[in-house]
């Protein structure tokens, strides 16, 4: 793929502009018995007969928990300056509450993560908490639906977590995706714990009510966490918090429908507001929720509030995959909608495609609507932006050998397309972007998806476990080279 420009594309990202790659405990680690660690909501989700993971287990996964070391090689081979992990919460606290045992052993496992890492100069990211629950607690009370009990175990945990590690962790993000968290697990189920009570394969749950509820739990969890970081730690430990949101980007279907503008604009406030408006503008939920969700969604006490006014987050995270067309639903929402009572396309009304197939339905590489999205959320939250994710399978990847996959030409071009639409929109609409990391540094367990999608640079052979670069890789390689040459001529 030698017709990829990259020096123009690249030439107005800021000097210090941030790069890597980005993974999850859950879907690289494996180990899953080991080293003291306790079993996790996934744990339980992925042993389920009949199965919902497509037969998938993350008992062995990619087994980066024996194979760290050369998983950082590559890394350093890529020249990444950055890394993203997530840590697994009951590696850490087997049980997972403030008063239960804390695992020394776990803690030993990341503390090496961590010196491997910055043996090799590559800056670790930790995300606090990237979906894999302790078992024990989920167990216990309800894990994040008991908005009291959670967010206390998460500000413990979280404290503990830079009580150890914030000496040589400096970028915090506490929390993945909480509308994954609560949609995908509180309403449809299809990811764990898997309650829905309008999935025939979950046998409890009530998805008019336990998104919300689970959604106001991990606002919360979040507030704390950062209120914890502030007052005890960011003084001597100088560092910096976020948390990763997930959201697509919404052209109307029909564009000249004032309905479908509005519902374009409904269905990101139901994505993105829901949880920025509290976090980053320490407001109420946004109105058209309100409206729409009535009592179903919680209220913020005043006490909730002082919380939330605050936590000062320091930077806005964001997994960007894809954007959509919404198409505005006549008459009133289901009880059920988690939408904001909008249908999604991916075909505008004349017919046009919101962007090229990837490997996987939901994805279609739309760079415009990225811009476009950068741009809306930087002007609506006002905070730094970092690419906390950012990636795709390519068509057919799923079946390929591993000579076909490394090849990924498909990949290369998502990458310098979006790549290419951060530059716009830092240098044509004034947004403050300041880092890169791409989803995902290996092929890994693909969630409720199993092992089908590959979203790595790194080429996942899972039945030797051997790693291959993708052309992909080298190209990101390329790129950080690249811009590591003119940050060093512009000091000159
Ligand atoms: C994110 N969607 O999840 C997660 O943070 C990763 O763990 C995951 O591997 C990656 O994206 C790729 O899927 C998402 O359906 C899963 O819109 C699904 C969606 C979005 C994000």
């Amino acid at each position: 793929m030698g017709s990829i420009d990259i020096t123009t594309t690249l030439a107005s990202l800021p000097d210090d502009f941030d790069w890597g790659f980005a993974t999850a405990s859950y879907q690289i680690e494996g180990g899953v018995a080991e080293g003291g660690r306790g079993p996790c909501i996934w744990d339980t989700f992925c042993h389920l007969e009949p199965t919902r993971t497509k037969g998938a287990n993350a008992d062995v996964a990619c087994d980066h928990y024996r194979r760290y070391e050369e998983d950082f090689d590559l890394l350093q081979k890529y020249g990444a300056p950055s890394y993203r992990f997530s840590l697994s919460w009951s590696r850490i606290i087997p049980i997972g509450g403030r008063n239960d045992p804390i695992n020394e052993a776990g803690i030993d496992f990341y503390n090496r993560l961590i010196d491997a890492l910055l043996a090799r100069d590559i800056v670790p990211w930790v995300t606090l908490h990237h979906w894999d629950l302790p078992l024990g607690i989920h167990d216990r009370y309800g894990g994040w639906l008991n908005v009291e009990e959670s967010q206390a175990d998460f500000e413990h945990f979280a404290r503990l977590c830079y009580e150890r590690f914030g000496d040589r962790v400096k970028h915090w993000i506490t929390l993945n995706e909480p509308w994954i968290i609560s949609v995908f697990g509180y309403s449809s189920g299809i990811n764990a714990p898997g309650r829905s009570s309008t999935n025939p394969e979950a046998s409890e749950g009530d998805s008019t009510r336990e998104p919300w509820t689970v959604g106001k739990a991990l606002i919360m969890s979040h507030a704390r966490a950062v209120n914890v970081y502030n007052k005890e730690f960011r003084q001597t430990q100088k560092g910096v918090i976020g948390i990763s949101l997930n959201g697509d980007y919404y052209e109307p279907w029909d564009a000249s429908e004032p309905k479908d503008t509005e519902a374009a604009e409904r269905r990101m406030q139901f994505h993105i507001g829901w949880f920025a408006n509290p976090i980053f503008l320490k407001q109420d939920y946004p109105e058209c929720m309100r409206q729409q969700l009535g009592d179903r969604l919680p209220t913020f006490s005043a006490d909730d509030m002082a919380i939330l006014q605050e936590a000062e987050t320091d930077f806005y995270g964001m997994n960007y995959y894809t954007g959509q067309f919404a198409r505005h639903i006549s008459g009133p929402a289901d009880q059920n909608d988690f939408k904001g009572n909008v249908d999604e396309l991916q075909d505008d009304k004349e017919g046009r495609p919101v962007g090229t197939k990837s490997g996987l339905g939901w994805l279609r590489s739309c760079p415009d609507l990225f811009r476009k999205h950068l741009t809306r959320v930087y002007r609506l939250y006002g905070k730094p932006i970092y690419i906390t994710e950012n990636g795709c399978p390519c068509p057919g990847e799923a079946t390929m050998t591993r000579e076909e996959s490394v090849q990924d030409t498909y990949r290369q071009q998502y990458f310098a397309d979006h790549l290419d639409a951060i530059c716009k929109s830092i240098s044509e609409d004034g947004s403050d972007i300041k880092g890169y990391l791409a989803w995902s540094l290996m092929d890994n367990l693909e969630w409720s998806d199993g092992y089908g999608p590959r979203f790595g640079v790194t080429f996942t052979d899972y039945n030797t476990l051997e790693r291959t670069p993708k052309q992909s890789a080298l190209l990101l390689g390329k790129m950080i080279e690249s811009r590591k040459k003119s940050a060093v001529q512009a000091s000159q």
